[in-house]
């Protein structure tokens, strides 16, 4: 899966005439580059790459048992993770992968597993026979049997079982030892970290898939994911997503994979797509190289009238119609009709049909791109109780924002018709949650909804016009009529339909910082901190004003290229947000209010304004949990005053300041 998201961007110097009065400001200037996704990259493994039938228990045994046994999941490194450095070992060991299993094991059960596992041995051939539970390959078992990259060991293998190639003489291979095996464990996890090819390919950070499926019920018991270890980062910053991402590839293994949806079993037990009698096994998909799922496990839905730029398309989804899933959507959305979970339909075969649509789900964790703030939501546990292999904790998922209660109209038609309703001049609403602000110099920033981030409208112009089914606006502001073709979101998962979204600022192709406030590692350079921002665990994203923030000396005037939304430390105290800029507290009365800050620091005075958000936006829930709440809006009481700095002049620093009071222009943006 995938890594934040960034934003090209350059140095640029403003420098002009007038250059001898004013210092040079470097500042980084995002460009109108484009956003980078990286996309997951579940290659499905093929229906011969995978052990089907390992014995465990007997299925009359399996089946009934209640599906309570926290799901275990025992962790066997491969010796490539221990030639990591030092630092990543440490990270991936003591971090990264306990977390990422001890969530999953938080959220989710299973059926306990009470025997203990021994894998099969993986034959030459892809025919086998069973006999007595046990597979059988025929003459010989390979030497080695691999689960993905990793060299099972030995010790958790079973015997080599053998028939003759017309099913004869079967028995245990001459020589052939059982190794103890995997005891106290429900599925086991070999863990690699090489730099493969396709750790190349797009910039994958990790990939995984499952290897063997038990018998009775025909659950997946192993697999492994391989962590590339060039795109391994040990910055705080992107420990989140790091981790994130591990998740996601461990719930592609135990279950959220075009390999095993044709396996998906109902509350009884029973297969929810027809078995072959032959075979026992689903019927198999030549194109995919994987078994088949029934339509009611995933369904295609057409929409005929799919609403476009000048008219309308047919478009025809994949969706995951199961029941639990199917009732989880219709809640979500808030809307009673819709079929089900809608598939991505786009990216190559590691990303289509093995990924929630990113245009429906944004930043749920499951869908094919990291953008933002990645959520596992009740949604996602749904399906993983639908595979009939788990049943799910739902306190351990996490709420998602995107979409909810936002009805059919969200749900089930394109972003187009949603913009184009909503901005009509007879509903003249916002268009939220997607945006049409063209990134565009001046750099005006903005927050997103949950105020964790300074944020962009991610709305772009390609290069190429978009296909007629992304092209999703009939007018954008600002941008010359017949050309809207060329605009869509820099995200291809979402349909290019555009929204606010987190970003990195970039010097050189080198990310120097986020737009997350929550990590103080974002914070600007104290010679580059023109709106006094403070990023870190207690900080919020606010809103300037219309006005760009500038900074002053005697000699001296700059003003910054880039404003817009900030970050900013906030209390919430005596039923009020107070917003906290260089220690100087200003206590918000009501929503929208305005805030003027003057400040002297470090010689210069910074001048700007905040805007004050909703008290419940932001206090609401420390309020309740300390059993207050936000009083009602008010006119600021006449008493309060607000720190304000000011510039004391000589005569002579006023003369040269009136020459050098005009602005800086910054260098526009560096389009690439
Ligand atoms: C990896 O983690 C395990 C369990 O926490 C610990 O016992 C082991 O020493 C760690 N190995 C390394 C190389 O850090
Ligand atoms: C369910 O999740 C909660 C935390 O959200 C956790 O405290 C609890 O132990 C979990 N239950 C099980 C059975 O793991
Ligand atoms: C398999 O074994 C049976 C019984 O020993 C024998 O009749 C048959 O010819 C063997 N088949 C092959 C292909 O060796
Ligand atoms: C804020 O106050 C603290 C403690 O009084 C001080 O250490 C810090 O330098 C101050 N910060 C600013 C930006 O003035
Ligand atoms: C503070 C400063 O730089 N003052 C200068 C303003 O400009 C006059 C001449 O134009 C200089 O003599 C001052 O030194």
């Amino acid at each position: 899966m995938a890594a934040r998201v960034r934003l090209k961007m350059r140095r640029g110097t403003g420098v002009s005439s007038f250059a001898v009065l004013l210092s040079v400001c470097a500042v980084l200037v995002p460009a109108s580059g484009m956003f980078e996704h990286r996309h997951c990259d579940h290659q499905h493994p093929r229906a011969h790459e995978i052990i089907h039938g390992v014995h465990i228990e007997p299925v009359h045994e399996v089946k009934k048992r209640s599906i309570s046994q926290p799901v275990r999941i025992l962790l066997s490194y491969d010796e490539s993770v221990f030639r990591l450095d030092d630092e990543k070992l440490d990270l991936i060991n003591n971090t990264i992968l306990p977390e990422a299993v001890h969530f999953w094991e938080r959220a989710l059960m299973v059926r306990e597993t009470k025997n203990t596992i021994r894998l099969n041995r993986k034959c030459e051939s892809s025919q086998v026979f069973v006999k007595d539970h046990h597979t059988h390959c025929i003459d010989t078992c390979r030497p080695v049997t691999m689960c993905g990259e990793v060299r099972v060991p030995e010790d958790h293998l079973d015997v080599c079982r053998t028939c003759n190639a017309t099913g004869h003489n079967c028995g245990i291979a001459e020589g052939s030892k059982a190794g103890p095996g995997i005891d106290g464990a429900d599925f086991v996890f070999y863990v690699s970290a090489m730099q493969t090819e396709r750790c190349h390919k797009g910039l994958t950070v990790a990939y995984a898939a499952h290897c063997q499926q038990e018998a009775a019920l025909d659950r997946p018991i192993a697999g492994h994911a391989n962590l590339c270890p060039g795109s391994i980062s040990t910055k705080p910053q992107e420990l989140e997503t790091l981790l994130s991402t591990v998740k996601h590839e461990i719930l592609h293994a135990l279950g959220f994979s075009v390999s095993l949806y044709a396996f998906y079993r109902d509350e009884n037990g029973e297969p929810r797509t027809p078995r072959r009698s032959d075979t026992g096994k689903p019927p198999l998909n030549e194109k995919l190289q994987t078994h088949q799922w029934s339509e009611n496990t995933i369904k295609t839905v057409v929409r005929p009238r799919w609403q476009v730029h000048g008219g309308y398309v047919e478009r025809t989804m994949q969706m995951i119609v199961t029941p639990r899933v199917r009732a989880e959507v219709q809640a979500h959305f808030n809307c009673p009709e819709l079929e089900g979970a809608e598939l991505e339909d786009q990216g190559e075969d590691g990303t289509a049909l093995t990924h929630w649509e990113k245009r429906v789900f944004e930043n749920e964790a499951m869908t094919g791109t990291h953008t933002q703030n990645p959520v596992y939501s009740r949604i996602t546990l749904a399906l993983m109780e639908d595979t009939g292999w788990y049943s799910a904790n739902y306190s351990m998922a996490q709420e998602l924002g995107w979409g909810k209660n936002l009805g059919c109209n969200f749900a089930m038609k394109s972003c187009k018709e949603w913009i184009s309703t909503k901005s009509s001049p007879l509903s003249g609403k916002s268009i939220h949650p997607f945006c049409n602000k063209v990134k565009q110099d001046p750099l005006q920033t903005e927050c997103t909804d949950d105020r964790s981030s300074v944020a962009l409208c991610n709305l772009v112009k390609h290069s190429q016009p978009l296909p007629k089914k992304y092209q999703n606006f009939d007018s954008i502001p600002h941008v010359r009529a017949g050309e809207e073709q060329y605009y869509g979101g820099s995200v291809s998962l979402a349909d290019y339909c555009p929204y606010i979204q987190e970003f990195t600022w970039r010097a050189r192709n080198i990310v120097v910082r986020g737009s997350h406030c929550l990590y103080e590692e974002n914070n600007p350079h104290p010679d580059k901190n023109f709106a006094l921002e403070k990023y870190g665990p207690h900080s919020r994203c606010f809103d300037h004003t219309n006005d760009m923030w500038e900074e002053r000396t005697c000699k001296q005037a700059r003003q910054w290229q880039h404003w817009g939304s900030g970050c900013y430390l906030y209390k919430c105290e005596v039923g009020r947000l107070h917003i906290i800029v260089n220690n100087y507290t200003y206590t918000c009365y009501h929503a929208g209010q305005e805030i003027i800050i003057r400040i002297m620091q470090n010689g210069w005075l910074h001048k700007g304004a905040l805007i004050c958000p909703p008290c419940r936006d932001i206090c609401q829930a420390e309020f309740k949990a300390r059993n207050e709440w936000c009083k009602p809006g008010d006119e600021r009481p006449l008493s309060t005053t607000y720190h304000k700095d000011y510039l004391h002049c000589s005569s002579a620093d006023n003369f040269n300041l009136s020459i050098s009071m005009f602005i800086i222009l910054i260098l526009p943006l560096v389009v690439r």
